[in-house]
């Protein structure tokens, strides 16, 4: 009985302590990783599944409440996504069934598709935290080693401090922001190596192969994949076409994988376009 004075075990307070429980556990894991990925859209998504499925210790911060990025609004908000012949693969293991409609293209439900990447992710052991918000870097001896975190809506309002992660490898997903690479940027890191910056306009054919061929080490243990090649580098947008941002995510998740394996200085995955390359170092 909940009397004046009396401490009582409730079904409430039962449920609040179960999700306390299970996500404080959840983080205290995620703490230190092989592979932490900031951005939960297609790339990121499936490199985190790849990098998973390798027995990598992979955490996804992720600022919005969906993951998905732009998976679910289509084009234009026509929830339907479009997969070329050449990138069925990258649809492995991904519970959504791509439908042919002409000449090496095909369409997926959009709402499957992002339902498909975000419940394989959880399956294959990738923590996924939501309304997580990337704020920053940590860089050791010119080597990133984690991500400084918030939660969405707090840091950017009021004066509360962040947490940190820290992992072998950081993978920048953020698609058109670029997030961490601008946040080397601005402190000079990249300085005199960046290629052209931000997206250039609008071509398909190229834009699809350069977000694959782009995909690197940006800065020791930073690497970039998805639209964010596009945007550190200054290749084209392609528009909505998404198997070029899943095979640009699987080839992140090759590259990382590889990196880990061989350990820092090893990887020689510094994404360049036009000769010019977005860091100094050598991977
Ligand atoms: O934008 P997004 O889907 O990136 P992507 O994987 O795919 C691009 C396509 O969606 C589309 C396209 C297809 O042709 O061009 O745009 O490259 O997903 C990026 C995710 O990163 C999150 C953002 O909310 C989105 O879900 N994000 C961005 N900045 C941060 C972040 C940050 N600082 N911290 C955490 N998440």
């Amino acid at each position: 009985m909940n009397t004046a004075g009396s401490i009582v075990d409730s079904y409430e307070t039962r449920i609040t302590r179960a999700i306390l429980d299970a996500y404080h556990e959840k983080v205290s894991r995620s703490v230190v990783g092989d592979v932490l990925v900031v951005g939960a859209g297609p790339s990121g998504l499936r490199a985190a599944i790849d990098l998973a499925s390798k027995g990598r210790k992979v955490t996804v911060l992720e600022k919005r409440l969906s993951p998905g990025g732009g998976i679910w609004g289509g084009a234009m908000a026509m929830n339907e996504v479009v997969i070329q012949d050449e990138a069925l693969s990258a649809l492995e293991g991904i519970a959504a069934t791509p439908r042919p409609v002409e000449r090496g293209l095909h369409v997926v439900d959009a709402v499957a598709l992002a339902s498909a990447l975000c419940l394989k992710a959880v399956q294959a052991g990738v923590v996924v935290l939501n309304l997580t918000l990337a704020e920053d870097l940590c860089v050791h001896d010119g080597r990133v080693v984690g991500v400084v975190a918030n939660r969405t809506g707090v840091g950017e309002r009021l004066p509360v401090d962040p947490i940190s992660f820290q992992a072998g490898a950081v993978l920048d997903a953020t698609g058109h922001e670029a997030a961490l690479v601008h946040m080397l940027r601005r402190r000079g890191l990249l300085e005199g190596r960046a290629g052209p910056q931000g997206e250039g306009p609008m071509d398909a054919t190229e834009g699809e192969s350069s977000v694959v061929e782009g995909v690197g080490e940006a800065y020791p243990g930073l690497w970039i994949s998805g639209m964010c090649v596009q945007a550190a580098l200054g290749g084209p947008r392609m528009g909505p076409i998404f198997g070029g941002m899943l095979l640009s995510g699987r080839r992140a998740a090759a590259l990382i994988d590889r990196a880990l394996t061989d350990g820092p200085g090893e990887a020689g995955a510094e994404p360049t376009r036009g000769g010019e390359s977005l860091s100094e170092e050598t991977p």
